[in-house]
């Protein structure tokens, strides 16, 4: 189980006062990751998509969270300002769970991904997070052991995290098992196959359904009560009308992971090169079905936060 801090007890930590009386008065609140900004999208699009997700979780009755550090402080909830710095300084680091004791001690900027997300999140008392796509098991990791950190921090923090599932730049099914081995539930609204963040259709049958938001919320409620410790993965899937088809989209990123190779590119330099390769490749389409895919969460997370607020 998450240890349970008193959030002003901790150092380090400046979480934004509506964010902090929203979960002084039990309010629901929904987390939101900051390399989707600064490593996930070109500028202006991804400070338009930090605006415009906030204003989704606040139309469905929650207050947003969006997270990032600093100047070595863990933020917890930003203003219009420090979303612009993050679109636009490249001098932002992406940074995951084991990069913020360096960020933090030396004073930097670090645009948090799924993984250190969850961390801050749940160190604030943050359950729900809507993001786009999460880490997972990338394809070749036989040979590179490049799994995200993501998956490692869904394991054991207790946060719910409102994603479209995993793009096929990994391998979905490796993702899959990993989750399933570290007992974390990875549940599909709404449908009986695991989604493909661009597709709404991966060919692997989804480990675990719910029909509504609600039933996530409850199904949340049963997890911690149980103590059952970790996170929870509930794959969204893209808007229909939104997507790209997987039978399409799977010569984009063949073509995109073939470029990567070409370049020689590893580790965490190999998911930001392949988000902004499939944009190009796709003529911008990708980029548009990105954002219709995080607003979407956006709403969902919104809801299951605001049902999880109200089983008390
Ligand atoms: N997938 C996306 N957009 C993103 C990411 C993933 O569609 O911006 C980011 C998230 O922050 C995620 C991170 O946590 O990439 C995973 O990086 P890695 O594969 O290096 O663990
Ligand atoms: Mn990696």
């Amino acid at each position: 189980m998450t240890q349970r801090i008193t959030p002003t007890a901790l150092p380090y930590l400046d979480i934004h006062p509506e964010v902090a009386a929203a979960l002084a008065a039990r309010h629901a609140v929904v987390a939101l990751e900051s390399t989707i900004i600064s490593h996930g999208m070109p500028f202006p699009q991804n400070v338009e998509m930090a605006r415009g997700v906030e204003d989704v979780v606040r139309f469905h009755g929650a207050v947003p969270a969006t997270i990032a550090v600093l100047g070595g402080r863990l933020k917890v909830g930003l203003s219009t300002d420090e979303l612009h710095l993050l679109a636009t300084d490249k001098g932002v680091d992406k940074i995951s769970t084991r990069d913020l004791p360096v960020t933090v001690a030396l004073g930097q900027h670090g645009a948090t991904t799924v993984a250190s997300t969850m961390r801050i999140a749940a160190l604030a008392g943050i359950r729900v997070f809507a993001t786009g796509g999460t880490g997972g098991v990338h394809r070749g990791a036989g040979q590179t052991m490049d799994v995200s950190a993501d998956l490692l921090e869904l394991a054991h923090t207790d946060v719910c995290v409102v994603s479209a599932g995993v793009k096929s730049i990994l391998d979905i099914g490796l993702t899959l098992e990993v989750l399933e081995t570290q007992g974390v539930p990875a549940i599909t609204l709404g449908e009986t196959e695991f989604p493909a963040f661009y597709s709404r259709r991966s060919g692997f049958k989804s480990p675990l359904s719910v029909a509504t938001p609600d039933e996530a919320a409850r199904v949340l409620k049963a997890k911690w009560a149980l103590g059952l410790s970790g996170g929870v993965l509930l794959a969204n899937p893209v808007p229909a009308e939104a997507e790209i088809p997987a039978d399409e989209m799977g010569a984009h990123i063949e073509q995109a992971l073939r470029d990567m190779d070409a370049l020689g590119l590893t580790g965490k330099d190999t998911t930001p090169y392949l988000l902004g390769r499939i944009v190009e490749i796709t003529e911008g389409r990708s980029l548009i079905t990105n954002i219709a895919l995080v607003r979407n969460n956006a709403m969902v997370a919104a809801q299951v936060a605001v049902a999880y607020a109200a089983l008390g």
